[in-house]
């Protein structure tokens, strides 16, 4: 009996080796695969990124070594940029800039030293990937982590639609050339695109994800937009929320019971659980919709109750009050600006064009910077829309709205209000060629991009 169990031991790890002989033992694998969901009792085929045991997105520490081979199980290319890593150029993952694609049936390895903590996330950065769910957390635990709260959990934000992102995309281009009402015109500035449904943990609110909370406890809630051209409004209820991160970096505590979250953008909220129980929702709410996802928090023994996936009241438009608020618990030293640049935020709308600049992707002049340099961005934002402006490879400071200087948060994504400015400033320490782009995924497809490029840098590949 043992002698069987042995060999059929070897046979397995020599299948095993067989098979995955390019593996090592300290390597993370991730899968991007194709798969049935249900949304609203229909089916729907969406791309996922998963660990071989079935674990959604990544979970690591600070100071560990980045090793990922990512393999690519579609039947298109892909990329996946890993959002809000400070990184060497060459790992950013976006195709056409830092590598090319990754083709159907290929791997690709990336390497690196994760020097950050916190909340972060990860995504396709080809085509109109991202609106088929190609997205997935990133979280990197710092060592305080575990005497922060008692449970640590994310809630990963998707906007849903059961159209194909290309219909989408086209009918944004159609219903602008077909001279809209003007009402439908003021509606169209803060929704663009009409979704079925808003997932959280990819479960919808007629079937929420319910995670067990202990009475009295602490529970740390990392909340990721991950969805393509929603902003939401978070509501704690009952709970009081104290803000600590945002975009994976701590701020001076912030309290509340309301919050908003931009595309792309992170929050890190700690709320603790009432001694007397309950069930606890933390609702997300679209901008400007009906429609809300959430999660909820519910001690042992505690009635759920139903939620609707529609609310009563249409969620209001995001505002500058929230980030004229926030304080970098870590700002940047004080120094002197040696570089000032002016990025535009413009669109055609007429032909669904979207600018940088007066410029749409790929045929734009990067901005260039030098390394060692200060560089303050300020971002003036022309067009009726809101645009979540991320910046790859730094971490910036905002430090100013509207021409009023703040001390403001550390991030690596701000939504910059329509016909406002902001300014952000970080120091140039990465050499490399950066994109720096909308994060509406169809403005994004529209040309809203443009690259921070290093004078005399040239990518070693
Ligand atoms: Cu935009």
């Amino acid at each position: 009996m043992f002698r069987y169990s042995f060999s059929l031991r070897k046979f397995i790890l020599a299948f095993c080796f067989i098979f995955h002989d390019h593996i090592r033992a300290d390597e993370t694998v991730l899968r991007i695969i194709e798969k049935k969901i249900s949304v609203q009792g229909k089916e729907a085929s969406v791309f996922t990124i998963t660990q071989p045991d079935g674990t959604f997105g990544l979970y690591l520490n600070k100071g560990q070594q980045f090793d990922v081979r990512l393999e690519n199980h579609l039947n298109v290319p892909t990329s996946v940029h890993w959002h809000g890593l400070v990184l060497p150029n060459n790992q950013d993952g976006v195709a056409f800039i830092t590598q090319f694609p990754v083709y159907p049936g290929l791997a690709y390895t990336y390497k690196f030293p994760l020097v950050q903590e916190g909340s972060f996330w990860m995504h396709s950065h080809v085509n109109l990937q991202e609106q088929k769910l190609l997205s997935a957390p990133l979280i990197l635990y710092g060592p305080e982590d575990l005497t922060i709260a008692d449970k640590d959990t994310v809630v990963f934000l998707t906007d849903f639609t059961f159209k194909s992102p290309m219909t989408v995309f086209q009918s944004l281009k159609c219903n602008l050339d077909n001279k809209m009402s003007k009402s439908k015109m003021m509606m169209q500035d803060i929704v663009e695109v009409d979704y079925d449904a808003f997932l959280a943990n990819n479960h919808t609110l007629d079937d929420p994800e319910i995670l067990l909370v202990k009475p009295g406890s602490k529970v740390r809630l990392r909340v990721i937009n991950g969805s393509s051209a929603t902003n939401f409004l978070l509501h704690l209820g009952k709970l009081e929320g104290e803000v600590i991160a945002v975009d994976g970096n701590r701020i001076q505590p912030f309290k509340g019971t309301e919050f908003e979250l931009a595309i792309a953008q992170r929050i890190d909220i700690l709320v603790t659980i009432p001694m007397q129980g309950g069930s606890f929702p933390i609702l997300a709410q679209g901008e400007g919709t009906y429609l809300q996802t959430g999660v909820i928090l519910a001690t042992k023994g505690s009635n759920v109750p139903s939620l609707a996936p529609k609310t009563a009241q249409k969620g209001g438009a995001l505002t500058n009050d929230q980030e004229s608020k926030l304080h970098a618990m870590a700002p940047l030293s004080e120094r002197a600006v040696d570089k000032k640049l002016t990025v535009d935020l413009g669109g055609n709308m007429k032909e669904y064009i979207w600018t940088l600049n007066g410029q749409s992707w790929p045929e734009v002049t990067p901005l260039v910077v030098e390394k060692g340099q200060r560089v303050e961005i300020t971002f003036v934002n022309t067009s009726t829309m809101s645009h979540p402006m991320h910046l790859h490879g730094h971490v910036f400071q905002v430090t100013a709205i509207d021409g009023k200087p703040l001390n403001g948060a550390r991030r690596d994504t701000v939504l910059v209000m329509p016909k406002s400015t902001l300014s952000i400033q970080f120091d140039a320490d990465n050499p490399g060629v950066w994109p720096l782009h909308c994060h509406v995924l169809y403005h994004l497809e529209a040309g809203m991009m443009t690259v921070l490029r290093y004078k005399d840098y040239v990518q070693p590949l």
